[in-house]
């Protein structure tokens, strides 16, 4: 018997409920050796596919096709250039399929876990299936469209033609995120026996575990699905559930007859009376129990014809409006993050592995609830909160705003029906949601008062009803919510707050709104207003571009310093707050947005970890407040490589703050060994001022009286405050104007530091004033502009306008001067950010202000006449790299003379040669 290489991959793996099953179904059968095997067998199908981007017909025939291995998407790398916009169009998928003469009875299935959005399978040339929906997964019938030739096995076509173009009748229609396209989950070759549990029920298992009733005491398990007799002949068979505990045992049991018509297909519920004495899950104790469903030939009492398993979660829990979450009878705070599912370099194109080491870094970080968001995820995902005790809230893409038009709605009711039929069984989701944010955006011409407005929100109330109700319908036992952002009036009048049993609140003060302090308020005011309605706090955050550092960070800098701050804020906020349910950050990790301008351009850097998963300062402070076991991290501890000025004239150090963050009381902080004194604990924060010195430090931080402490390894590259001590010879300077940040670049070993004034004996411009974008309210200084042609963009997006000179006393010597510009005044003018940033303002810049000016060094003109009419265009990284000597000890002078309009400078980097 052979198979393709996804077989042992396959059935080694722990998947999702049904794959499960699958896996379990193949170990079973080889083990007995089974040749003409019985059950249902499946076969990963994702290695050897040929791709090509194309037209909306029929594939070129010469077309280049490009050997690819699924998960993949076809935007990993165009999501990421400077060119605005991605690939949203069609591309094709071929395979070809080698099925043994033996299969020809059996019932045949692709089943796909994602393809996005749109999907056409073909076999053989001829259409065997459609999916709308790039989030939901997705089976094909394909058996009568295989072709059997002979005794051997047979070559068949598989040809899949994915788009992922804009379609107004697929949510989602906008959003702050990339929509990838391409086959981007696993596939799947499914072949059951002609007798066999539901393989045509939304891409579901087909088999459906609920748990009516649970207590300390006894729990009651009841299990119903579908049975479907594809055979020409009618059959009895016998389905039997068992519930097994870890170590095998049955502690439930029933078994019914079945009699199908051929063709026929019959329902069968199966109510398993109760088990004493469950032994619960919990995030603290996630045990999972399985529910093994057998289909079982009634003539032949051995064979086995189908068999599905499931995890159960033994687990009851309640949301209450004054106290908040229960989860068996006990008081529970939800607390963790919401995750996309994309990865630096790969797009949403992840192995399983991927996806899990997520859901544990959230578990790592104290975390015990996740927001799927913003559609559902990889079956691995919610696999992994099952195993690793995680409650869920999964939700549809509903993003920012509808359409209305039955098709729309129909697409949303088929995607959420598709969510909790196929995710029903894992006992880690507690909350199906299905619209984010929708009152955003306002179709054009509706404003909140007008007419126009008015039916807008009555069409939006309408399609929330009819999907709350179908969810209740579907799903019982979990609770509905619909997330808005901060417009409480808004959503209160739509009726929007009133539909869903849990309401869930997207709330940026002290981010895209000014004061922290509206956030305490806001979750006042839904207490007050709506007593009976349980709330989340479902986003709230604060970019964080690691490489950014400041004392102190300010509102909307993109320093891991404010978003530490405003975490501490929130999180002390939700805290005081019992009523609060739970609360997750956007986002654990940060995400790929194409059309975000950013300081780290096309990324929301609000995520706790880096795109590639390094944990931020706020990561760590959050492990030492949820996790229950000691905890001591010193909070900066990543950013490795820093610099700074010499405290004054005659000392060799710099201080800077160094936060520790700990579950402990009291900590204490020493640098090279040497105690820098003991601190109190304030809200899981303890603060210290470091004297770094030139060269590595090393931090410790040591809990007085425990074996608890944490090291850091930091290497300081301090500056001489006057340039000439011979004590610290001075060796490079690098110096991003109009800033006060200090940018890290890690893979060339340099730290630009914020600019300063020029003082004797020092470094420092003349003259001038930081840039502040005229249209931009929520930059404290810069531009939030994309830059073209760097990965600098943070360093660029700053600048000293007006500046007369820039001057250092460095010694005498031989130097090499960088300047660094980007004209940043352009027309039309920033957009204001919006929470979500989908307009394409950056495609077209033109410059406003003509402005040309000269800059003379050392008395020499070196760049004449910059400006837009030579080397400045808008929004473009220039640099011009120039020799310079110094002698008779007068340094190095840069003057900067406008002709017309003002001067700019951007950045400067000086390195000593010799
Ligand atoms: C939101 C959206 C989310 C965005 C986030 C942000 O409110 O729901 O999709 O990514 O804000 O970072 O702006
Ligand atoms: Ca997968």
């Amino acid at each position: 018997m052979m198979f393709a290489p996804g077989w042992a991959r396959a059935a080694g793996k722990l998947k999702s409920c049904f794959l499960i099953v699958w896996g379990a179904c193949l170990l079973q059968l080889a083990a007995a050796g089974a040749v003409a095997a019985q059950g249902r067998v499946t076969q990963s199908l994702n290695a050897d596919w040929r791709f090509c981007k194309g037209t909306a017909q029929v594939p070129p025939a010469s077309a280049e096709w490009q050997k690819v291995s699924v998960p993949h998407t076809w935007n990993a790398a165009d999501v990421l250039d400077d060119a605005p916009g991605y690939y949203r169009g069609v591309g094709w998928y071929r395979k070809t399929l080698h099925v043994p003469a033996a299969w020809q009875s059996r019932s045949l299935y692709l089943h796909f876990e994602g393809a996005s959005q749109t999907a056409e399978v073909y076999v053989n040339g001829q259409l065997a299936g459609r999916h709308v929906g790039g989030y939901t997964a997705f089976s094909v019938p394909v058996g009568k469209l295989l072709r059997f030739d002979g005794a051997g096995l047979s070559a068949n076509e598989v040809l899949v033609k994915v788009d992922n173009s804009p379609n107004p009748n697929i949510p989602p229609l906008s959003g702050d995120f990339s929509f990838y396209g391409g086959i981007y989950r696993d596939v799947y070759l499914v072949a059951a026996n002609d007798v066999h549990f539901d393989l045509d029920n939304y891409g579901s298992g087909g088999v459906f575990v609920s748990t009516p009733g649970v207590s300390a005491a006894a729990a009651e398990v009841a299990v119903r699905g579908t049975v479907a007799n594809d055979a020409r002949a009618a059959r009895t068979v016998r389905v039997t559930t068992r519930v097994l505990d870890r170590s095998g045992r049955t502690v439930a049991r029933q078994q019914t007859r079945v009699k199908l018509a051929a063709g026929q297909r019959q329902e069968f519920r199966h109510a398993l009376g109760s088990v004493p004495k469950p032994h619960l899950w919990s995030p603290d104790d996630p045990y999972l129990y399985r529910v093994v469903t057998t289909l079982g030939d009634d003539n032949a009492r051995a064979a086995t014809l189908d068999e599905v398993n499931n995890p159960l979660g033994m687990r009851w829990f309640r949301f209450d409006p004054n106290e908040g979450f229960f989860l068996n009878g006990q008081h529970l705070a939800l607390a963790g993050a919401s995750r996309h599912q994309d990865f630096q370099g790969l797009g949403n194109a992840l192995p399983d592995a991927l996806h899990e080491r997520d859901v544990l870094l959230l578990k790592q970080m104290g975390g015990n609830f996740l927001r799927i968001a913003h559609y559902p995820q990889d079956p691995a995902v919610l696999a992994a909160c099952d195993r690793l005790g995680v409650l869920a809230a999964e939700e549809i893409p509903v993003v920012n705003g509808i359409t209305d038009s039955p098709e729309f709605f129909r697409t949303c009711e088929t995607m959420q029906t598709e969510m909790i039929r196929q995710h029903f069984n894992h006992p880690s989701v507690i909350i199906w949601a299905y619209m984010n944010e929708v009152l955003l955006r306002l179709p054009d011409g509706a404003t909140r008062e007008n007419a126009a407005g008015q039916a807008y929100f009555k069409r939006v109330a309408r399609l929330a009803q009819r999907l709350d109700s179908l969810t209740r319908r579907e799903d019982p036992a979990r609770y509905t919510m619909i997330v808005n952002h901060g417009a409480f009036d808004l959503y209160q009048r739509a009726g929007l707050t009133a539909i869903p049993m849990l309401v869930g609140w997207n709330l940026y003060a002290g981010w895209y709104s000014p004061k922290l302090e509206d956030f305490p308020a806001f979750m006042d005011q839904h207490h007050r207003e709506l007593p009976t309605k349980p709330l989340l706090i479902t986003e709230f955050g604060a970019d964080a571009d690691s490489r950014l550092h400041a004392f102190p960070g300010q509102r909307f800098d993109k320093t891991e310093e404010y978003a530490a701050q405003y975490h501490q804020f929130y999180l002390n906020a939700i805290r005081k707050r019992p009523f609060v349910a739970g609360a997750a950050v956007w986002n654990l990790v940060e995400f790929n947005a194409e059309q975000r301008q950013e300081a780290n351009p096309h990324l929301n850097t609000k995520g706790l970890l880096t795109a590639d998963r390094q944990p931020k300062a706020a990561y760590l402070y959050y492990q030492s407040q949820l996790l229950k076991t000691p905890f001591v991290r010193i909070g900066s501890r990543a950013w490795n490589l820093r610099s700074g000025t010499a405290a004054g004239p005659d000392s060799l150090f710099c201080a800077q703050p160094v936060e520790v963050y700990t579950n402990q009381p009291t900590v204490r902080l020493l640098l090279n060994g040497q105690e820098l004194g003991t601190r109190p604990v304030v809200a899981g924060v303890a603060r210290f001022r470091v004297p770094f010195r030139q060269g590595p430090n090393q931090l410790t931080a040591q809990v007085p009286g425990q074996a608890l402490s944490d090291q850091a390894e930091i290497e300081f590259l301090l500056l001489p405050q006057q340039l000439t001590d011979a004590r610290l010879p001075f060796t490079e300077l690098n110096v991003s104007l109009g800033d006060q940040r200090y940018f890290t670049d890690a893979p060339l070993h340099q730290v630009w530091v914020p600019e300063q004034e020029y003082t004797p004996g020092r470094w420092g411009y003349v003259g001038g004033q930081a840039y502040v974008e005229p249209s931009n309210g929520r930059l404290p200084y810069g531009s939030g502009r994309n830059i073209l042609g760097t990965e600098y963009d943070a360093l660029y997006q700053t600048q000293r306008v007006g500046l007369r000179q820039f001057r250092l006393d460095v010694p005498d010597g031989q130097y090499e001067v960088t300047l660094h510009f980007a004209e940043l005044e352009t027309a039309p003018p920033a957009e204001q950010l919006a929470y979500n940033l989908d307009q394409r303002a950056a495609a077209k810049a033109a410059p406003t202000a003509g402005r040309s000016f000269d800059v003379w060094l050392n008395g020499q003109l070196v760049l004449p006449g910059l400006g837009a009419d030579t080397y400045l265009s808008p929004l473009q990284a220039t640099s011009f790299r120039l020799p310079a000597s110094a002698q008779g000890g007068k340094g190095l002078v840069l003057d900067f003379k406008a002709r017309t309009g003002m001067t700019i400078l951007n950045g400067i980097q000086v390195k000593q040669q010799y």
